[in-house]
């Protein structure tokens, strides 16, 4: 049943159905034992265990390959709407067993593996993270792929193919320590370079005004060229023939080497030039919801949004008449600010490359975007100054000024005489020295703005984007976040997942509304007694995890209290460290009562210019040591730090947890998704009304989670009478007790001092996220906890009632909102 068609070179072709592909494919197990021969040169005996991974990925590629060949053809053939997804960051994390379970031969591969004396498991282990991504800004891209290609929604991401991503985070006498994440160095089977596709991006030059026969026209000149290269990785959709595609970039140097310079003996020199292009795609900034302020920050970010502008509308010119129809064709979303350059370039390109009119292009352009704000902090707001844009970007600071001038005149006819309006929503900061604000340019240049859970949404209309509300009625939204559950309950947790397909069968992995149906079972004593066991399992498994990456040994019968993500001050990991303490001194004094057994586990990496997160990793380590070697505290209470904090250690993390810390200062956390992931696998939430816990406590129910604290109205008000920390040491005997011992030394007697800075910023700065003010209510949550793990029953019908009602925080559920609201874009099946 292969079709014949006519191409446009009017060759002709032959396009083959994935089964005709599927057909030539040979059983998993001789697949295997090719690849090893063929694909690595090697035999049985001399293969290691990378080997083995190596060949398991060419095996499991081969199953992607054709549907990837047959989705792109039938894309381009059928002309259909497409979503591209830009984005500074994708964390995917490993692939070989995720795109394994995506076509649906797992079982298959694992047995094969097994039939060779390897287990999947640990050939998994060999390949190195994808991180790509900071956290959970990046983190959501890949679950989003992930679901756009499971519900066949025509996508592409883009992004940078960074040299070296997140940096690797090893501890050393109790602080971080950073070490480049050099994950190329062997070879990457998950991508395909594809240099026909090569663009050209410039940087630097000047403007310059030129008459031609279309009349007076920018020139763009005397610029520096790189070239980006793009690298092709193929996303399987789960339980589908289609497999979307991100594209990431590298940079070039454009030419290899200067001729003149090398003839002259000069190698040096010739080939300087390329290290100053190649740099742009090198690494990663690792500065999670604060900006670098760097130019080659800005470089990165012109870099891809200038070569995936030039791919996307190279892609609809060829295929399509006219302009006309380009948001017919064309969605595009930006992932923050980091590509909002985006803006500017698709003007810059449809007026100076394809010469259409500025009214023209702009209708367009804000027909095409869309834009996600991720954050409301004040220093991850980006903003470029205009002196380093001018240098940089000559021309897109000419668009933007125009873009700037057209808008400011629209809101002065909306809004006569409010000059106050006008410099609070120009794209221009003209009181701090003159800055380009990336957000009002993302603003004006969209059609619709998100934010990521219903409280951030409405705090963006309320504060961030006020003004801009009131000029916009209905351009501002809400998407909630959501993740994937292929990875995050089926790949990371198999035992769960096997509980649960034996009563509600499968089917949820794609429809997570059916994870329902396990709801009746709360009620059910045996079926409680499997999930217990299956958590149990999974702690087993994180136990050992950590005795192996720490030297700690848990008690795997302990609460394991778990708080794992970026460090940060809002995040107030500090907090949790106030309670340990807190428990550590009840416990020595006798007077804990209901005490449970508890391991408190923390994980995640502090920016590497960001002091004082590095000093609460330190301090937690400090504790730790004390505690964990505390004869008289024994099992009742450990601390770890587990280290390096990546997709595939979370995938260890999350089914290991009992109690999720969600404790952000409320109206500080955008949205979180590791709240859902814990939730999703069977751990209890302790945590603020902020981000999405919000929407989680709706959807447990009051009783089924532990929510404490000021609220995001509270939070302000306390802070518009005038907070005063002091009053909550003096009034607090234990918290009193609990801060002296940080900044006295109790936990550092080598260095007295050693903490004074953080007690600082708790008493003497103001303690900006309110750790005193919420300090004893969530003492007395963590309490209810305590008291609720005692029993065991009542625990784990919770527990199960956690996991049946998380249906809403799957990203396809995300994606479908995103794909009908905002794209307007419909499924089509390859
Ligand atoms: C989030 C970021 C972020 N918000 C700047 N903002 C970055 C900002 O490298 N930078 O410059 C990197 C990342 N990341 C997170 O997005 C929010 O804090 C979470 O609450 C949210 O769940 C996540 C996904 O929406």
């Amino acid at each position: 049943n292969a079709k014949s068609t006519r191409n446009k070179t009017n060759k002709i072709e032959t396009i083959h159905n994935a089964e005709d592909f599927l057909l030539t494919q040979l059983p998993i197990p001789q697949a295997l034992r090719n690849h090893l021969t063929f694909s690595l040169g090697k035999s049985n005996s001399w293969a290691t265990t990378r080997d083995w991974y190596q060949t398991a990925a060419f095996t499991v590629r081969d199953h992607l390959m054709s549907r990837w060949v047959i989705t792109r053809d039938a894309y381009r053939d059928a002309n259909t709407k497409r979503v591209y997804y830009l984005s500074l960051e994708f964390l995917i994390g490993r692939m070989l067993s995720n795109a394994a379970l995506n076509l649906g031969v797992a079982p298959e591969l694992s047995e094969g593996l097994q039939e060779i004396g390897q287990q999947l498991e640990g050939v998994a282990e060999m390949e190195p993270d994808a991180a790509l991504g900071n956290g959970g800004l990046g983190r959501l891209a890949a679950c989003f792929v992930d679901s756009m290609a499971t519900m066949d929604i025509p996508a592409t991401g883009y992004g940078i193919r960074y040299d070296y991503g997140m940096f690797r985070q090893s501890i050393e006498g109790g602080q971080q320590v950073e070490n480049p994440d050099n994950w190329l160095r062997y070879q990457n089977i998950w991508e395909v370079q594809r240099p026909e596709h090569t663009c050209e991006v410039k940087f630097y030059g000047r403007v310059v005004q030129v008459h031609t026969e279309r009349g007076n026209e920018r020139h763009w000149i005397d610029t520096a060229s790189v070239v980006a290269m793009p690298y092709d990785v193929p996303v399987p959709g789960y339980g589908t023939q289609t497999v979307n595609n991100l594209r990431l970039w590298s940079a070039k140097a454009a030419k290899e080497f200067d001729l003149a310079s090398f003839n002259q003996g000069n190698y040096d020199k010739s080939v300087e030039g390329r290290h100053g292009a190649e740099t742009i795609s090198q690494v990663l900034y690792p500065n999670d919801a604060s900006e670098s302020g760097k130019e080659l920050r800005l470089k990165q970010q012109y870099f891809f949004v200038s070569a995936s502008t030039q791919d996307i509308l190279h892609r609809f010119i060829t295929n399509n008449p006219d302009w006309e129809t380009l948001p017919e064709k064309v969605a595009i979303q930006l992932n923050d600010t980091h590509p909002a350059i985006a803006v500017a370039e698709m003007m810059y390109q449809l007026i100076d490359h394809y010469h259409l009119a500025w009214d023209k292009a702009w209708s367009l352009v804000t027909k095409i975007f869309a834009y996600t704000n991720h954050t409301l902090m004040p220093e991850a707001l980006e903003t470029w100054s205009v002196d380093l844009f001018s240098s940089l970007l000559p021309r897109h600071l000419e668009i933007i000024y125009e873009i700037n001038h057209r808008f400011l005149q629209m809101v002065n006819q909306h809004f006569p005489g409010d000059s106050g309006l006008l410099s609070r929503v120009s794209i221009i900061d003209e009181a701090n020295g003159r800055r380009v604000r990336m957000a009002h340019l993302a603003v004006v240049g969209s059609h619709t703005v998100n934010g990521v859970a219903a409280l951030h949404s409405e705090l963006l209309k309320t504060t961030l984007f006020a003004d801009f509300n009131k000029i916009y009625p209905g351009k501002f939204t809400n998407v909630t976040n959501g993740i994937t559950p292929r990875r995050w309950l089926n790949q990371a947790n198999p035992l769960l997942t096997d509980l649960l397909t034996k009563h509600i069968g499968t089917g949820f992995q794609k429809d997570l509304g059916l994870i329902k149906n396990i709801e009746p079972l709360a009620d059910n004593a045996a079926f409680r007694k499997a999930f217990r066991e299956v958590k149990a399992a999974n702690k087993q498994r994180l136990a050992y995890k950590i005795l192996q990456k720490t030297g700690v040994a848990i008690n795997p019968q302990a609460i394991f209290d778990v708080q794992i993500k970026r460090i940060h001050e809002y995040k107030r990991q500090l907090l949790n460290v106030l309670h340990v303490i807190t428990l550590y001194n009840r416990i020595r004094s006798g007077q804990a009562k209901n005490h449970v057994p508890r391991v408190v586990i923390f994980a995640g990496k502090a920016a590497p210019g960001y002091w004082l997160a590095k000093q609460i990793i330190r301090l937690i380590n400090d504790v730790a040591t004390l505690i964990n070697n505390d004869p008289v505290i024994g099992d009742q209470l450990k601390v770890v730090f587990y280290p390096n904090y990546e997709v595939s250690a979370a995938e260890i993390l999350f089914p290991g947890a009992d109690l999720s810390e969600q404790i952000s200062t409320a109206g500080t956390e955008a949205s979180g998704t590791g709240n859902m992931k814990m939730a999703l696998n069977g751990a209890l939430t302790i945590g603020t009304l902020d981000g999405a816990n919000v929407e989680i406590k709706e959807e447990v129910g009051d009783e089924n989670i532990f929510i404490f604290g000021l609220t995001t109205p509270e939070v302000a008000q306390i802070k518009a009478s005038g907070y005063n920390p002091w009053d909550y040491y003096n009034g607090n005997a234990e918290l009193k007790q609990v801060i002296d011992m940080i900044g006295n030394g109790f936990f550092s007697v080598g260095e007295l001092n050693r903490y004074q800075a953080i007690v600082d910023t708790l008493l003497h700065k103001g303690d900006h996220y309110l750790l005193l003010a919420d300090y004893a209510a969530y003492v007395e949550a963590q309490e209810k906890v305590a008291a609720l793990y005692q029993d065991e029953e009542a625990w784990s019908r919770v527990a199960i009632l956690n996991v049946a009602r998380m249906a809403k925080f799957s990203s396809d559920r995300t994606i479908g909102e995103y794909a009908n609201r905002i794209w307007k874009v419909k499924q089509f099946k390859a």
